[in-house]
């Protein structure tokens, strides 16, 4: 996500080499010439040490794996959990690992209200423990302009909101994340929280929530999220860009109208409601034709390549938007 009134990001993500500090120092000294080696190294040096120290440890899931498509090359595991945006930790891409190492994310709870027959909360560790896990493995689009492909663990948004007993007036689920400054240091700060009103909140139509492929993610490569990633529970909506994916979250509500959402609030303009990946509607300050892939390899192998309508889910989903101007409805 960008920010038009703050210096550090005017510059456009999609436009500038990717931050080398999300690499590993291993494959950054793989990818560098021999000229640009020490320079390199020595920006690196901090971030680095920080991301390799302390983090938060993750546990491994029981989950019916699912077989890998054959097209699909995997962003490695230390790329996906040191290259984030969850702003209530920094708006750096690694302020999120480097910061959110020490979020409490057991006990949590997970409340469920608002249109249904059965409201409730749930413990969210145990959850996980009865609900029967799978793995998908998605494209993911950041508005921004990179992507990664990403083995998720969890379950189906609609197969859990269903335990609730939606009524016939729940049209939206509105999803708010933790609210708690005192451990996320950008709820206490505008600054460094990026000019979001927080708690961050996100919603979707009832249609999309009940889609198979939403889902709620509580692990990525086999095991428990780390905190930067959303511990221990955020939604994964593969067909829309990713600042729909809310992070940590503790409140989901079914309601009648449409919820706010917290980059719409903010950039009204820029980010709409549907937020559906779209290469042929730009946005406001740069194109979203193209993406950086971020794979496996060195930070000269990051590679450009065309984005897709629902980023590729298209034959699943373009139904659901079947009488819609996609360009009002960005
Ligand atoms: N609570 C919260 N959720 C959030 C964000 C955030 O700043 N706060 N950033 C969003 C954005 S812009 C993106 S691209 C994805 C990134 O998810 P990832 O770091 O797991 O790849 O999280 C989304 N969810
Ligand atoms: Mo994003």
């Amino acid at each position: 996500m960008l920010i038009k009134t703050r210096s550090r990001s005017d510059l456009a993500e999609n436009e500038v080499t990717p931050e080398p500090a999300y690499l590993s120092r291993r494959s950054v000294i793989k990818g560098l010439g021999a000229g640009v080696g020490l320079a390199g190294i020595g920006l690196l040096g901090a971030n680095t040490r920080a991301l390799a120290a302390d983090q938060a440890p993750r546990k491994p899931l029981d989950f019916r794996p699912q077989k890998p498509a054959p097209d699909l090359v995997l962003t490695p595991d230390e790329k996906v959990t040191n290259h984030n945006n969850f702003y209530e930790f920094g708006t750096g891409k690694t302020d999120p690992a480097q910061n959110s190492q020490g979020l409490k994310t057991e006990p949590w709870t997970l409340t469920v209200e608002g249109e249904v027959e059965k409201p409730g909360t749930v413990d969210v560790w145990k959850l996980m423990g009865e609900i029967g896990l799978e793995e998908r493995i998605y494209r993911m689009r950041c508005v921004e302009a990179w992507s990664m492909v990403i083995p998720w663990v969890g379950f189906e948004l609609g197969r859990f909101l269903k335990r609730f007993a939606p009524t016939s007036r729940a049209k939206y689920v509105a999803f708010e994340t933790l609210y708690d400054p005192e451990q996320m240091p950008g709820q206490r700060n505008r600054f460094v929280g990026g000019g979001i009103d927080y708690p961050y909140v996100e919603g979707l139509r009832i249609d999309e929530a009940m889609h198979p492929l939403t889902i709620l993610s509580v692990g990525l490569y086999g095991k428990t999220l780390p905190p930067q990633n959303g511990a221990p529970i955020r939604l994964v909506v593969p067909w829309k860009y990713g600042f729909k994916g809310i992070k940590s979250i503790v409140k989901i509500r079914l309601v009648e109208e449409m919820p706010p959402t917290s980059w719409n609030r903010l950039l009204p303009n820029e980010y709409g409601f549907y937020a559906n990946v779209n290469p042929a509607v730009d946005h406001p300050r740069w194109s979203q034709a193209t993406e950086r892939f971020i794979g496996p390899g060195g930070i000269f192998s990051v590679k450009r390549q065309a984005t897709l309508p629902f980023n590729g889910y298209g034959e699943e989903v373009a139904s659901l938007y079947r009488n819609m101007d996609l360009r009002k409805y960005y």
